[in-house]
């Protein structure tokens, strides 16, 4: 029912547990210097919080998402890859995961092809779209859990679902977003809102 439409779903926060997968692995890299815990993150940039901790945590943080296999090993979040299957499944729907790769390309470019491989099967990696600027690409909705998604189109067509994470809880209920809570939340409503 309705008209076809196009769903961007974001990887890291959204599907993929990039948080944990990061607290882990500083704590077990660097199991003698502070650490931030899920709890007491604030703002999406992991560096800029440990770089206020300690200036040369900045960097620490950093080689973590840079070293090989950090991407690949993620776990996937509660819901995600079910959710995304069934919404692909559903009719007069294109769901597309939009996702921001690190500069360091070395690594992780590849390991979320093979992330996306693993979880959603190898038919999904036609579903891909690799960008720094999430502006430029046309949807309907885009569920993110970055709160502010800028770039060179002052106007995106799409409508952005803030997704809840450690990071962005905090935030005060703003009129430029909804939000989805978690993916046991009514993802199915707001499509069948914006098909209208
Ligand atoms: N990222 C950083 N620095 C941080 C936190 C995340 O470079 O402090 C990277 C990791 C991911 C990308 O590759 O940002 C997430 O981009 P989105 O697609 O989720 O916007």
């Amino acid at each position: 029912s309705g008209k076809r439409l196009r769903v961007l779903v974001d990887m890291d926060g959204v599907i993929a547990d990039f948080e944990g997968g990061f607290l882990k692995k500083y704590r077990a890299r660097y199991p003698n210097e502070p650490y931030i815990t899920l709890e007491d993150r604030r703002g999406f940039w992991v560096s800029s919080q440990y770089g206020n901790l300690r200036s040369d945590l900045c960097e620490k943080a950093i080689s973590i998402w840079e070293s090989k296999d950090f991407f690949i090993e993620l776990e996937p979040l509660p819901g995600g890859v079910q959710a995304v299957k069934e919404m692909a499944k559903m009719e007069n729907t294109d769901v597309f995961i939009c996702t921001s790769p690190i500069k360091h390309y070395i690594h992780c470019p590849y390991e979320k092809y093979a992330w996306i491989e693993k979880h959603l099967g190898y038919d999904f990696l036609d579903q891909i779209i690799l960008t720094r600027d999430k502006t430029v690409v046309t949807g309907d909705v885009l569920i993110d859990d970055k709160p502010d998604i800028l770039g060179v189109e002052p106007n995106p067509s799409w409508e952005h679902i803030l997704f809840t994470t450690c990071h962005n809880k905090h935030i005060l209920p703003s009129s430029s977003h909804r939000r989805l809570l978690s993916w046991a939340d009514d993802w199915r409503g707001i499509l069948e809102d914006k098909r209208l």
